[in-house]
């Protein structure tokens, strides 16, 4: 809590800078004295996101507004106008008109080849208290420098803003700024995509790396293989969500982008210079593929397109049909988009279908390959060559350094940065993606309002301070680092909202890092600035992540003495208000100093402010006599031993609606109440939901620990002492859960079990394809 407390004052500090800056940044002649006050007259301060790499603060303001008109002198400058008047109309309300002919216009857009830096997609911009002038030696700078000058003016609110004079030289660090879309798990509309596509743009990200085909779906239209779309498109969820509850029929999941919209999506990202680069992942990851077409699988079988997640067992076979295929479809992609990379994935491409295939063996021995890391080896090269012969570049997951990369493959670095090291040691290009950093499925807070995904966090300063040329290269090897990319896997992500939530704010942080120097990175700037850019989010209708703008509450109470102690956190370092009389906090509430600390009963509603401003609804934490006996499995700790895979998942119930969420260690699904104080208790209720177990852990299925169990549905085990302590109770569980989707069971406490022990809960039993999950547990007073 003390670190929080000068956290908190750090930053008050560095916003009180800002406020600060904007006071005295501009010098113009005072207002006349009525209007002195009126803070639509004051220049904002530059709110940039990305920071640009050199910004000279003049004297003199520009005052924007309704009436100032737009000059473009040729087609490039009239389409970065465009895009530049969409951008005003979302955050200032009205639509900014190109100037007559020959009349005089404020904001000059303006294709320059003397325009510096000559970088490219570089720009440089000018205010002065006339107008502003955008220029750039080519359309893609001038596009940058249109989202600086909008961000300029979106830095205040008010249809009619003062921007300070200045002079901006911009140029991005990276060339390579990227997010990865997978609508293969689940897909998003092509006005989803499209939204996406604008945000990015906004963010000055240039690369959407379309994950397209996966174990769960094929996703892009390949007329001379129909199958694909109509097998491969198309999968039973697993559990309750795959079955009409009306009819009692299958309830499929299908979908795939045609020609037309792929060449739409292409083109609309075009048109705000973003590349897309698809990705048909081999020879891994293919179970759609092999569902529709068995023949290019391994082993002879006919799958089902997958209804689950984790890593799969199905690799295409090495025959000469099964390349001709591949090569037909690259042929059918490479029409489709016409970036330079082709993305081929070759990530966790388990070898058991090759060792266990006679036909691959034969060809592995034929061909002279040692073995089946050689054999992936050989098939990527193989591929790389046919795109080499296209003129085309192969990129894949670092998994294709193993066994000898191909030669002028491309990495994409993501267990880590090793891979990405090696390979740029080894004179390759590389994109950064490290999973620990940039994986925005993982969560990005402990809040229990966060949605289904990783709770292994991925925290916006992670994704902020990650730096993606290590120092560990020599100076030669750097320039093989092309930049970064964030990416977004959808096994979670049911919803846009979903997608939006793990990509905003992130994606802020991301542009920093892809965009701005090295030197001028700073988090405590970064966050000062976000606010900003949160109403920028708004103004488009983002549903952005509200929860690492959310307080949370952490409590310690003295049943005994009827007290509690409440620390807050803001997991941002926000200041925050709070109250105790169960009203909202606004900008007049009591400044979060120290924890508070209370009679029982309290109730303490908290909110991190942005001024007077809250930057996320108020949380609301009640402690009472009943609120202290219990706990929501977000609020239990993971027992020891349970293995890494901590995952946040949603009942498979109802098929439309609020579901339940749970967080569970699917390795081991056990969960534990530490320090439980059980004086005066004389049992525990728990209740448990049930799920799918809906995942493949290929090599890591050892690893899963299942308690034996006595009963044919498996029990709930309750020890004290924890999860090695003598058991309390082990209670068989039904066959199914009641209509909403819960069972509740109780467990008695002896006698002599009063004081303070660390209560273990674990389900029992390998009761495959449904799991029992916690819900929460209530101490049930004697
Ligand atoms: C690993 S990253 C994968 C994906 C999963 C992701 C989940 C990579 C190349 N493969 O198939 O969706 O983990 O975080």
């Amino acid at each position: 809590m003390i670190q929080l407390s000068s956290r908190v004052r750090h930053l008050a500090m560095v916003l009180g800078a800002a406020i600060a800056l904007a006071a005295c940044g501009d010098r113009s002649p005072p207002p006349p004295a009525q209007e002195a006050a009126a803070p639509a007259e004051a220049a904002s301060r530059p709110m940039l996101v990305p920071l640009p790499a050199r910004l000279e603060q003049r004297e003199g303001s520009f005052r924007f507004d309704a009436g100032v008109a737009l000059g473009a002198a040729d087609a490039a400058a009239r389409r970065v106008a465009g895009h530049f008047a969409g951008m005003v109309a979302a955050t200032h309300g009205f639509t900014p008109a190109l100037a007559g002919e020959g009349a005089q216009a404020a904001i000059v857009f303006a294709i320059d080849p003397a325009a510096s830096p000559d970088a490219p997609e570089g720009y440089e911009l000018e205010v002065t208290r006339e107008g502003a002038q955008v220029r750039a030696s080519d359309e893609r700078g001038l596009f940058y420098g249109a989202v600086t000058l909008w961000q300029l003016l979106s830095s205040a609110q008010g249809e009619a803003v003062r921007i300070p004079a200045l002079r901006i030289e911009d140029a991005p660090r990276f060339s390579w700024r990227g997010l990865m879309l997978d609508s293969a798990r689940h897909f998003q509309s092509v006005d989803e995509i499209k939204q996406l596509i604008d945000a990015m743009a906004r963010h000055k990200l240039n690369v959407l790396h379309w994950h397209l085909t996966d174990d769960q779906g094929w996703r892009i239209e390949i007329p001379k293989y129909p199958k694909l779309m109509e097998v491969g498109g198309c999968r039973i969820p697993a559990g309750e969500a795959g079955t009409d509850p009306d009819t009692g029929q299958t309830r499929p999941y299908c979908g795939w982008y045609t020609q037309d919209q792929i060449r739409d999506i292409v083109a609309y990202a075009g048109e705000r210079h973003i590349m897309v680069v698809p990705e048909f992942d081999m020879p891994g990851h293919v179970q759609a593929v092999v569902a529709a077409y068995p023949e290019y699988g391994s082993l002879g079988d006919t799958p089902p397109v997958s209804n689950e997640w984790g890593v799969h067992q199905y690799l295409f076979n090495v025959d000469e049909d099964t390349f001709a295929f591949i090569e037909d479809v690259l042929d059918e992609i490479m029409a489709l988009f016409p970036a330079p990379y082709v993305h081929v994935g070759g990530d966790e491409a388990v070898k058991d279908q090759w060792q266990a295939s006679a036909k691959v063996q034969a060809r592995m021995k034929e061909l002279g390959i040692a073995d089946e890391t050689a054999l992936q080896s050989w098939f990527i090269k193989r591929i790389e060559a046919y795109l080499s012969g296209k003129g085309r570049r192969l990129l894949g997951w670092d998994e294709i350094l193993d066994g000898g990369i191909a030669p002028n493959a491309t990495v994409m670095s993501w267990r880590g940065i090793e891979g990405g090291i090696a390979a740029a040691r080894a004179g390759h290009d590389v994109v950064m993606a490290p999973v620990d950093k940039l994986y925005l499925d993982y969560l990005q807070t402990s809040s229990p309002n966060e949605p289904p995904g990783r709770p292994v966090q991925v925290t916006l300063r992670d994704v902020y301070e990650f730096e993606p040329v290590p120092a560990v290269l020599a100076p030669a090897q750097r320039g093989h680092i092309l930049g970064v990319q964030a990416n977004v896997w959808t096994e979670h992500m049911r919803t846009f909202d979903r997608v939006q939530h793990a990509v905003f704010p992130r994606i802020a942080a991301l542009a920093e890092t892809a965009w701005s120097p090295a030197e001028a990175r700073d988090f405590d700037s970064f966050l000062a600035r976000l606010p900003v850019q949160l109403r920028r989010y708004e103004a488009f209708g983002i549903a952005y992540a509200r929860t690492p703008f959310e307080v949370q509450a952490t409590a310690s109470a003295d049943r005994a003495a009827g007290t509690v102690e409440v620390a807050l956190e803001n997991p941002l370092g926000y200041p925050i208000r709070y109250t105790t009389d169960g009203s909202d906090p606004d900008g007049d509430s009591p400044l979060y100093e120290s924890p508070i600390q209370a009679a029982l009963p309290l109730e303490v509603r908290a909110a991190a402010f942005d001024g007077p401003r809250p930057l996320a609804p108020a949380t609301r934490h009640v402690y009472d006599a009943a609120s202290l006996l219990v706990r929501s499995d977000e609020q239990l700790a993971t027992c020891p031993d349970t293995g890494r895979l901590l995952l946040r998942l949603e009942d498979d119930g109802p098929v439309d609606g609020e579901r339940a969420l749970f967080n569970v260690t699917i390795f081991y699904p056990c969960w534990l109440w530490p320090e439980a104080d059980l004086e005066g208790i004389a049992a525990v209720k728990v209740r448990l939901g049930r799920m799918p177990y809906y995942f493949q852990l290929a090599h890591d299925e050892p690893h899963r620990k299942f308690m034996p169990a006595d009963t044919p549905h498996g029990e709930l085990l309750v020890q004290t002492g924890g999860c090695n302590g003598p058991t309390v109770a082990r209670i068989p569980l039904p066959e199914r859960t009641g209509a909403d989707g819960f069972v509740e069971v109780e467990a008695a406490f002896p006698d002599d079990a009063g004081g303070s022990t660390d209560l273990c809960f674990t389900t029992t039993g390998d009761t495959r394809p449904a799991m029992w999950v916690l819900d929460r547990v209530a101490l049930v007073p004697r």
